[in-house]
């Protein structure tokens, strides 16, 4: 008879519903208004305000290896504010092995989650406190937060996924979230190309 050993140790992580943080915090990612260059469309408005350099995000990465053999997991917290008419949000990128999912679970706040596809097929989906939202596989993704307070929200996807911001960096999504009158507005890129693509 031979006996299986893992060599990996299950565990948990405590999320706080106060903070909106995971303890232990894991690997933190820090995104501030200096490191999302370029990436809103006013860009008067983002030079305005890079004197303060807004907090955006900060995501709160469970350590797990990356391969398929494991789940990466963590939480974002997307702070509320706008640059120009335009909602803060995470950069948004497709997985770098292209058909990873992701599963984003609302705790806190609430928000857009912001899809497309390298076609430029585009689609969005609201999120609030409950909404379990699944990315399917090759759908690039970005969080707005469209509230007044912290959007935070659970994500998990296969190990290998990687992160590749590529295009997305330069010129965007094929559509952007808005304030118009007062309300959250789905409207067209004008810095989107997919002719480039
Ligand atoms: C999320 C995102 C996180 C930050 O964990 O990585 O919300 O967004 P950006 O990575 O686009 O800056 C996820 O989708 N992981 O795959
Ligand atoms: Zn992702």
């Amino acid at each position: 008879m031979t006996e299986l050993t893992s060599k990996f140790k299950s565990f948990s992580t405590m999320f706080n519903f106060e903070t909106g943080e995971l303890d232990p915090k894991g690997r933190v990612v820090t995104r501030k208004l200096s490191h999302m260059n370029k990436m809103y469309l006013d860009q008067d408005a983002a030079d305005a305000l890079l004197e303060e350099n807004p907090l955006i995000y900060e995501v709160f990465n469970v350590e797990v290896p990356e391969t398929i053999a494991h789940i990466q997991h963590c939480v974002t917290i997307l702070y509320p504010g706008k640059v120009g008419d335009e909602y803060f949000m995470t950069k948004g990128h497709y997985h770098e092995v292209l058909d990873r999912a992701e599963i984003y679970f609302c705790l806190k706040g609430k928000g857009q989650l912001i899809l497309q596809t390298q076609d430029g097929e585009f689609d969005y989906i609201e999120m609030i406190p409950g909404s379990v939202a699944y990315v399917a596989p090759e759908w690039a993704h970005r969080t707005v937060n469209t509230g007044n307070e912290p959007f935070v929200f659970f994500a998990a996807y296969p190990g290998d996924a990687g992160h590749d911001y590529g295009g997305i960096e330069t010129e965007g999504f094929v559509k952007l979230s808005i304030e118009k009158d007062g309300e959250p507005t789905i409207v067209n890129n004008p810095r989107y190309n997919r002719d480039r693509k």
